[in-house]
């Protein structure tokens, strides 16, 4: 018999990866859309029209109750958040409210609706959990037993939502899993996250539709992947007898400069580096044409220098492995983008 699984989050990137790799797997599906007038209701009826949609809000408990009691799921993947760390430091309260407490709203829900045995629960924690600072970066990258110092209302709201869904697993005996997931992008980011904004500059640069990328800080490294192999780690997780945690990661990091340099190559132009600070540009190798340049805006109050993750326990217990490199990913990403912006 197929099986069901509850979705929030399912007009974000994950969620539409996630529900895609469900349905070809043949689950029903159940996604949470909030608001009475979601635009991106009518993206999900689009794109992913197997998906039954409910609406509901990770703030209000009553409406995921009556999500659980009317799709009564085996699997429950909880994938929304407030999840731009940068915007958490403009709305931290908010960020606490849906990204920290929301997790403890869907685990009230579950209990109210009397499913803890019967729904494992998926938490989307995060790599933005351990911070990244000096005294804290183990050398094989940081693993499930890592110390936390998170570094955004948003990574601190995070490790709200780890420690309660830990929590309820050892209070409740509950099926609850947590996928500690290092930075994973693909053609479905949205536009206001590092990548997604460099490879749609660049292709809208290619079609003369821009005339430049204005950045933040380009010297943070992250262990990037795609999204669509982080989404079968997140199913892998809970087809598990036991619950646990895992880190889903490349065990590989690059600078958000590294990740400009190979967008543009991907168009023909190799970039060349003049100045530095907030005077630094980037400029066309060829025609000296600055196409890259620092606004101080997209700086934030407290950063995270360096991650990278070491996905050992998850290659070795659930045989995931990423399978787009690096290289691979910038590449797809910059290819959708010209064909998005040409359209
Ligand atoms: P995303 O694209 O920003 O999607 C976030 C989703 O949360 C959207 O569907 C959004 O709905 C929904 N949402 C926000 N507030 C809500 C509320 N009050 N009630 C119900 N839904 C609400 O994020 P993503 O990249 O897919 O990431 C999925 C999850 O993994 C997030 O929890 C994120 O924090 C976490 N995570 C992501 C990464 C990564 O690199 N992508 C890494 C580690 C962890 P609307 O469309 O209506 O705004
Ligand atoms: O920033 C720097 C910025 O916003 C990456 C979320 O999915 O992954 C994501 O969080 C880096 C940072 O992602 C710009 O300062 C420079 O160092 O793409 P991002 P993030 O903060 O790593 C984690 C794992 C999550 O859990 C989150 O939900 O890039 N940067 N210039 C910039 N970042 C942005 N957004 N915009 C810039 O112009």
């Amino acid at each position: 018999m197929s099986k069901t699984a509850l979705v929030t989050g399912i007009t974000g990137q994950d969620g539409r990866h996630l529900a895609e790799l469900l349905n070809e797997k043949g689950y029903k599906i159940y996604g949470i859309v909030r608001g009475q007038h979601n635009p991106k209701r009518r993206l999900v009826e689009e794109t992913m029209p197997y998906v039954n949609i409910i609406e509901a809000d990770l703030i209000d408990v009553s409406s995921l109750t009556r999500a659980l009691t009317l799709s009564d799921p085996d699997e429950f993947y909880n994938l929304a958040a407030i999840s731009h760390v940068g915007y958490s430091f403009k709305d931290p309260i908010l960020t606490a409210e849906v990204t920290g407490k929301g997790v403890l709203n869907c685990l009230e829900a579950i209990r109210l609706a009397g499913k803890e045995k019967t729904t494992k629960f998926y938490q989307a924690s995060t790599s933005e959990m351990f911070g990244g600072l000096d005294y804290n970066r183990p050398d094989k990258g940081y693993d499930e037993k890592a110390i936390f110092h998170p570094r955004s209302p948003y990574g601190v709201a995070k490790l709200y939502g780890h420690w309660i869904a830990t929590n309820y697993r050892e209070s409740y005996d509950m099926h609850i899993s947590c996928g500690i997931l290092f930075n994973h992008e693909g053609e479905y980011r949205g536009l206001e996250f590092v990548t997604r904004k460099i490879s749609n500059a660049v292709a809208r640069i290619k079609l003369g539709k821009q005339d430049h990328l204005e950045l933040g800080n380009m010297d943070a490294k992250r262990d990037w992947g795609y999204a669509g192999d982080y989404v079968e780690g997140m199913w892998r997780m809970l087809q598990q007898e036991k619950p646990d945690d895992y880190v889903l990661a490349t065990g590989e990091t690059y600078t958000v400069r590294h990740f400009v340099e190979l967008a543009f190559k991907e168009i023909g132009i190799e970039i060349v580096w003049e100045g530095s600070g907030v005077s630094e540009v980037g400029k066309d190798n060829d025609s000296g044409k600055v196409l890259v340049k620092i606004n101080p805006d997209f700086y934030r109050p407290a950063e995270v220098d360096l991650l990278l993750g070491d996905p050992s326990k998850a290659e070795k217990v659930l045989g995931w492995k990423r399978k787009v490199d690096f290289p691979g990913l910038v590449k797809k990403m910059v290819e959708y983008d010209l064909g998005f912006e040409a359209s």
